[in-house]
């Protein structure tokens, strides 16, 4: 890990600025130092570092491309994308964290939030001294959230909640959830709930055999008061967290080209050293098909996020263009950490290389943030015109 350099074999440093390249080189310095010595025992034994969080919002993990008068770090998507391929290169559960703060919680409050709201949380979201989790998802309804059934209640002075929301990353220890509930019209808000509310719980969800160093729970509300106060009044409708989704798929589309560059480059060098034969199975044909395929899926996945990038910055990325990402640079991660781990033979399924921890953290990516075949059928839809998903 400590010789890890990056893949870019078409050039594409030459597309970033300097303020790209130093993002970039600091976090990956960050995670070299702080995430890659440790991640391994940490997902081994299921253990998620709090202590993470603070270092996160140190770095400017958290955040990276909302305005620098809330905390943010002012940067562009491009900029956000490089910090989540640098982080995921050391662990998916890791860039899980981190974009679940950026793009699910810092987000829809700097986008929704009432400037009371922005000016509350957002500094303290970013700097890492509050950790925030997004809760969309249900036990009843994961692909389809538009039939969720938390719902609350208009009392006068305060709103009553109540429902359930599962699989939600950071859930544990987190300090505030946004969390999208229906209101007596059934019309979908993002409410903003706090440790401490009476009746609100998040028991955690174990053994998990896929982002073991990322904590993963639910979230219950039992009668829970929420101020009025809480509600994001700025949007309201499924349009809202589906706009939060954007941003962080847009993420993730970068941050599986992290894991596969580190499964990559464990299966290069893994394949120069290793003897079978007399000769390094690098000399093998079929291992250089393999590496040479790997490479080959890489470069496209990158140019493919530098665009998408540049359409995010000028406003103009669509959200079929977005799945288009997601879908294709996790199955490419994936496909990739899987090949990896033949090349490294009986020792790609231990500990000493991060190849397996990758394969399976990517059996999650693969299927959070919208699943692989419902970005197909995003897809499906913008090509016909015919939502194949209801
Ligand atoms: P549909 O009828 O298409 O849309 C409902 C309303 O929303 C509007 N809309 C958007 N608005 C803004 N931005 C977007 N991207 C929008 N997409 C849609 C749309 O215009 C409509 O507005 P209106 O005014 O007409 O009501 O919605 P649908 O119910 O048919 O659903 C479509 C579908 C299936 C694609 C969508 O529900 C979906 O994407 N499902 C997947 C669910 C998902 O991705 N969940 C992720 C949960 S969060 C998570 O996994 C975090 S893991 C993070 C980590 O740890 O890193
Ligand atoms: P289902 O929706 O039940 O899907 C099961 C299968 O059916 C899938 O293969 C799916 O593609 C397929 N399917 C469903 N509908 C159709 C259709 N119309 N046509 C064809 N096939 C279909 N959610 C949050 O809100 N916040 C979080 O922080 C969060 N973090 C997560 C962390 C982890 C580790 C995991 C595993 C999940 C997380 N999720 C989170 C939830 C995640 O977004 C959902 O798991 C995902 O959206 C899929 O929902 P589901 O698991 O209910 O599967």
């Amino acid at each position: 890990h400590d010789l890890y350099e990056g893949v870019d074999f078409y050039n594409i440093d030459a597309l970033l600025s300097e303020e790209h390249k130093l993002v970039r080189s600091s976090i990956r310095d960050f995670v070299k130092k702080e995430i890659s010595p440790n991640i391994e025992k940490w997902s081994q034994d299921a253990y998620f570092p709090y202590e993470i969080v603070k270092k996160f919002g140190d770095v400017g993990a958290f955040g990276p491309q909302i305005p620098t008068d809330y905390g943010g770090g002012g940067l562009d998507y491009i900029a956000y994308g490089l910090i989540m391929q640098e982080i995921e290169r050391g662990d998916s559960g890791m860039r899980s964290t981190a974009s679940v703060q950026g793009s699910l919680v810092m987000y829809p409050i700097y986008k929704f939030g009432s400037d009371e709201q922005r000016n509350k949380y957002l500094p303290k979201l970013a700097s890492g001294e509050m950790l925030g989790c997004f809760g969309l998802t249900e036990p009843d309804h994961g692909s389809n959230p538009s039939g969720m059934t938390t719902h609350f209640k208009d009392m006068g002075d305060h709103y009553l909640l109540n429902g359930a929301k599962m699989w939600i990353s950071n859930s544990p220890k987190a300090d505030i959830a946004v969390v999208w509930a229906k209101d007596e019209n059934g019309r979908i808000h993002g409410l903003i709930v706090e440790r401490g509310m009476e009746g609100f719980t998040t028991p955690e969800t174990h053994n998990k055999w896929s982002l073991r160093a990322s904590c993963t729970g639910e979230l219950v509300f039992n009668e829970v008061k929420v101020p009025k106060e809480n509600l994001l009044p700025n949007k309201s409708g499924l349009g809202a967290p589906l706009m939060c989704l954007d941003s962080a798929r847009y993420g993730i589309s970068w941050g599986a080209l992290g894991a596969a560059m580190d499964c990559y480059d464990s299966a290069k060098r893994y394949a120069l050293e290793r003897i079978q034969f007399d000769k390094p199975i690098a000399s093998f044909q079929l291992i250089q098909r393999k590496l040479a395929e790997m490479l080959t899926e890489i470069t496209k996945a990158q140019l493919l996020v530098w665009r998408l990038g540049k359409m995010m910055d000028e406003g103009k990325a669509s959200t079929a263009q977005i799945s288009l990402a997601k879908r294709n640079n996790v199955a490419m991660a994936l496909d990739i950490a899987r090949e990896a781990r033949q090349i490294h033979g009986g020792m790609g399924i231990t500990g000493d290389y991060p190849i397996m921890r990758h394969m399976m953290n990517l059996e999650s990516v693969v299927t959070y943030e919208g699943t692989h075949d419902i970005h197909l059928l995003i897809l499906g839809n913008e090509i016909t015109g015919i939502p194949a998903f209801k």
